[in-house]
């Protein structure tokens, strides 16, 4: 039976940005990255160097707990839910046919990212809607960056701590706000809903893990910003990603490595919170989502 709200047979593409699964596919996933824009080999090897140091050959993190979150979905929805990767295998266009060879005439187009930026989120609503050529209604989820129980489960995990709390998600380039995106606002927003839900008084916001590509991205930039911090006497620091939601190399590389040997250059003591990742409350709030759209009483 369907549930109520959706159509005959429905399904959801849970969609990620995707991770090279060995050292050797980097320069093609890069390439799907920068969409035929040319690379310098030096950000390449860079990139290489960061995946080998985290050992991708012997676990690739996104991927692996992208598929933990889209089998937990499932089985709290009782639908079928396809993941979809933007920058690969199995892509978004592998994850709309396979929904729809199994019958589906309703998707629900779900991104593992809250936050809506014509340079994130419409890239995975494009490929999908590409995919579906009008087979299948879709139901995509612009964002849910204010969703009460994403803000609850970020507030639990940084309620009750002294240290100045720094919010932080991926920088874009500046020119998203000459085109009125609503990205930035988007993630300011979540952070004060965090911040009131566990009633901080010390908490700042930074972007983070800017890509080489030439021209500015958003600030402040967290390796400037705890630089800044540290010269306004503060100590003790607790990140808290709010634009990503699992561990991967953003996370991993960038704030587990490169940020905290630079807290430690500066004597500073810094932690971050644990992903969402496929943590149960979490599974239950993509849920919601999923059956809100769907129109159905969400039991989140
Ligand atoms: O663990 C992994 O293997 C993948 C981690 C990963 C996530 C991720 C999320 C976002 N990105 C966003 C925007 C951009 C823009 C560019 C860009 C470039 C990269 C590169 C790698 C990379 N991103 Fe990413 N991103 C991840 C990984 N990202 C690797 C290329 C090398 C480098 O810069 O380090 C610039 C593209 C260009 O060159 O033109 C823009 C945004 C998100 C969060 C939303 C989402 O998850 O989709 C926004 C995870």
């Amino acid at each position: 039976m369907p549930a109520p709200g959706a159509g005959m047979s429905t399904a959801v593409v849970l969609m990620a940005y995707g991770s090279p699964e060995r050292l050797v596919d980097v320069p093609a996933y890069y390439a799907d990255i920068r969409g035929g824009r040319p690379i310098a080999p030096e950000h390449l090897a860079d990139l290489v160097e960061r995946y080998r140091r985290l050992g991708i050959e012997d676990s690739s993190p996104l991927n692996a707990i992208t598929e933990q979150t889209r089998a937990a979905l499932e089985l709290e929805l009782g639908l079928p839910v396809y993941t979809g990767m933007k920058h690969w295998p199995p892509r978004i266009a592998d994850a709309a046919n396979a929904a729809v060879d199994a019958g589906a005439d309703t998707i629900v187009g779900l991104v593992l990212a809250p936050h809506y930026s014509a340079l994130s989120i419409k890239g995975y609503r494009d490929q999908l809607e590409e995919a579906l050529e009008g087979r299948a209604e879709l139901r995509f989820v612009e964002s849910w960056h204010d969703e009460p129980a994403f803000v609850e489960l970020l507030a639990e995990r940084v309620r009750g701590n002294d240290a100045h709390v720094v919010f932080t998600a991926h920088s874009l380039p500046e020119r998203v706000l000459a085109m009125g995106d609503p990205y930035r606002d988007q993630l300011l927003e979540t952070a004060g809903l965090v911040a009131d839900a566990a009633a901080l008084d010390d908490w700042s916001f930074s972007f983070q893990s800017e890509s080489p590509t030439g021209e500015p991205w958003l600030g402040p930039d967290i390796l400037d910003h705890l630089r800044d911090l540290h010269e306004r006497g503060v100590e003790r620091v607790l990140v808290a990603p709010v634009g990503f939601v699992s561990d991967h190399l953003e996370i991993r590389w960038d704030l587990d490595i490169e940020a905290k040997e630079l807290a430690q250059e500066l004597g500073l003591e810094l932690d971050r919170i644990e992903m969402p990742n496929d943590d149960p409350v979490f599974v239950r709030t993509l849920a919601g989502i999923v059956r809100r759209e769907l129109g159905v009483r969400s039991t989140a």
